[in-house]
C-alpha cells in the first residue's frame, strides 16, 4: 500500500443550539459545543474526529477550548509527518509523550480510523474487527427539569417508536423531591419502558443508601454514578447493598480506572465512552476488562454530535455483549447539523452506515455558519 503521511490537523469549535435546555446536576445546557478535528493526509484523504464534553469544565477536566489548544500545540507536532496508515504507531507515539487528555486523544484516534477506513474502503466497525449487530438500541434522557413535561416527552418518544429506555438526570434537587420525580415517571410509564437514573456523583453515601433502596424498590432498572468517583470504598459498599445495579460513569477516566474498579468490585455495569478512554479502540480495551470481570456494558455518550456518536457506534457494534444498550442520542438533542447526512434513528435503534470510514461528510456551509469565529 502507498504510504500516506499525516499533513495537517485542524480543530474547529462549533456551537449548536439544543431542542430544549438539558438539565444535569452540574450544569444546564442551553447549547452544545463540539470540537471537530479535520486530519488531512498526503494522499488527499481527510479523517474526521470529534472531542465533545458537557458544560465547559463542569463535567471533566478538558474544555472545548483546552482540547483545541492542546490538539494544535501538543498533538499536531507529534503527528505531522507520521504514517497515516498505522493507527497503532501514531497512538503509541502520543502515549509516550502526552498524559491524560483522553477527549483530544479520542478525536485523533477517530480521525485516523475514519481516514484509514476511507482509504481501504472499509467501515470503522470493520477495521475494528467487524460488527456483530446491525443497529443499537438508544435510550433518551429526560432532563427538562419538570415531571409532567418529562412524562409527556417520554410518551411522545414511545409513540414515535424512537426510545423505550429513559434515563433521568437527578441529584441537583433535594433527595426526596428527586425520588418523587423518578417514581412518578416510572408509575406513568409502567412496563412500557425501562427507567434509569444518573446522579452524576451528586449524592453522598448516606443519601445514596436511601436513594438506591427507594429507587430499586420502585422498579428503577439502573443507578448511574450515585456518589463521587473519589469515594471508591463507598462505591464498593453501594454496589454490594443496592437493590438496583450500579453503573460507573465518571469513575472511569481511563482504561486503567476501569481495571481498578473491576478489581475492587465497585460497579456491576460500565458506561463505555470513547472520550473518556481515548478513542474507539481504547474503549474496547475497557470493554474487554469488563467482560473478563463479568461486568455488564452500556454504550455511553458525552452528547457528541454525529461524528462522535457514529465513532462510538462503530465500536459498540463490535461488542460481544451490550446488555444495557446505549444512549447515543446526542444528534437528536441538536436542532442543527454540520454533516450532510445526519444519523438515522428508527424503531428504537440507531442505524450505523456501512460506508467507508465513519460514513459521514461535513456540510461545509453549515460548518462555516456554526463555527466559532
Ligand atoms: C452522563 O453523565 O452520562 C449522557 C446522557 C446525558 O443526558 O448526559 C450525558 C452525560
Ligand atoms: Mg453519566
Amino acid at each position: 500500500m502507498t504510504q500516506a503521511l499525516i499533513e495537517r490537523l485542524e480543530a474547529i469549535i462549533v456551537d449548536l443550539p439544543t431542542i430544549r435546555p438539558h438539565k444535569l446536576a452540574m450544569h444546564t445546557m442551553q447549547r452544545q459545543t463540539l470540537v471537530i478535528l479535520r486530519l488531512r493526509c498526503s494522499d488527499g484523504i481527510e479523517g474526521l474526529g470529534e472531542a465533545t464534553t458537557i458544560g465547559g469544565l463542569a463535567y471533566g477536566n478538558e474544555s472545548p477550548e483546552s482540547i483545541k489548544a492542546n490538539l494544535e500545540a501538543h498533538f499536531a507536532p507529534l503527528l505531522i509527518g507520521q504514517d497515516a496508515c498505522n493507527v497503532n504507531a501514531a497512538m503509541q507515539r502520543l502515549d509516550k509523550a502526552i498524559k491524560g487528555n483522553t477527549f483530544a486523544r479520542s478525536a485523533v484516534e477517530t480521525a485516523l480510523l475514519d481516514a484509514q477506513g476511507k482509504r481501504l474502503g472499509l467501515a470503522v466497525s470493520e477495521l475494528l474487527g467487524g460488527r456483530v449487530r446491525e443497529g443499537l438500541e438508544v435510550a433518551w434522557t429526560l432532563a427538562s427539569g419538570d415531571t409532567a413535561r418529562d412524562i409527556e416527552e417520554a410518551e411522545r418518544m414511545l409513540d414515535l417508536r424512537r426510545h423505550r429506555i429513559f434515563k433521568l438526570k437527578i441529584g441537583a434537587n433535594a433527595l426526596e423531591q428527586d425520588l418523587k420525580h423518578v417514581v412518578a415517571i416510572k408509575r406513568a410509564l409502567g412496563e412500557r419502558a425501562s427507567v434509569r437514573v444518573d446522579v452524576n456523583q451528586y449524592w453522598d453515601e448516606s443519601q445514596a443508601i436511601r436513594g438506591c433502596q427507594v429507587l430499586g424498590e420502585n422498579g428503577i432498572d439502573l443507578i448511574e454514578q450515585p456518589i463521587s468517583r473519589i469515594n471508591r470504598a463507598g462505591q464498593v459498599r453501594l454496589n454490594q447493598r443496592s437493590p438496583a445495579p450500579i453503573m460507573a460513569d465518571e469513575s472511569i477516566e481511563s482504561v486503567e480506572d476501569a481495571f481498578s474498579l473491576a478489581a475492587d468490585g465497585a460497579a456491576s455495569i460500565f458506561a463505555l465512552k470513547i472520550a473518556k478512554n481515548g478513542g474507539p479502540r481504547a474503549v474496547l480495551r475497557t470493554a474487554q476488562i469488563a467482560e473478563a470481570a463479568g461486568i455488564a456494558l452500556y454504550g455511553g455518550t458525552m452528547l457528541e454530535g454525529a461524528i462522535g456518536t457514529l465513532a462510538s457506534a462503530h465500536a459498540f457494534l463490535t461488542l460481544r455483549q451490550l446488555t444495557w444498550h446505549t444512549e447515543l442520542f446526542g444528534p437528536l438533542l441538536l436542532t442543527e447539523e454540520i454533516v450532510t447526512e445526519p444519523p438515522v434513528y428508527r424503531d428504537f435503534q440507531l442505524m450505523v452506515p456501512n460506508a467507508p470510514g465513519l460514513g459521514l461528510s461535513l456540510d461545509e456551509e453549515r460548518l462555516k455558519r456554526f463555527r466559532r469565529p
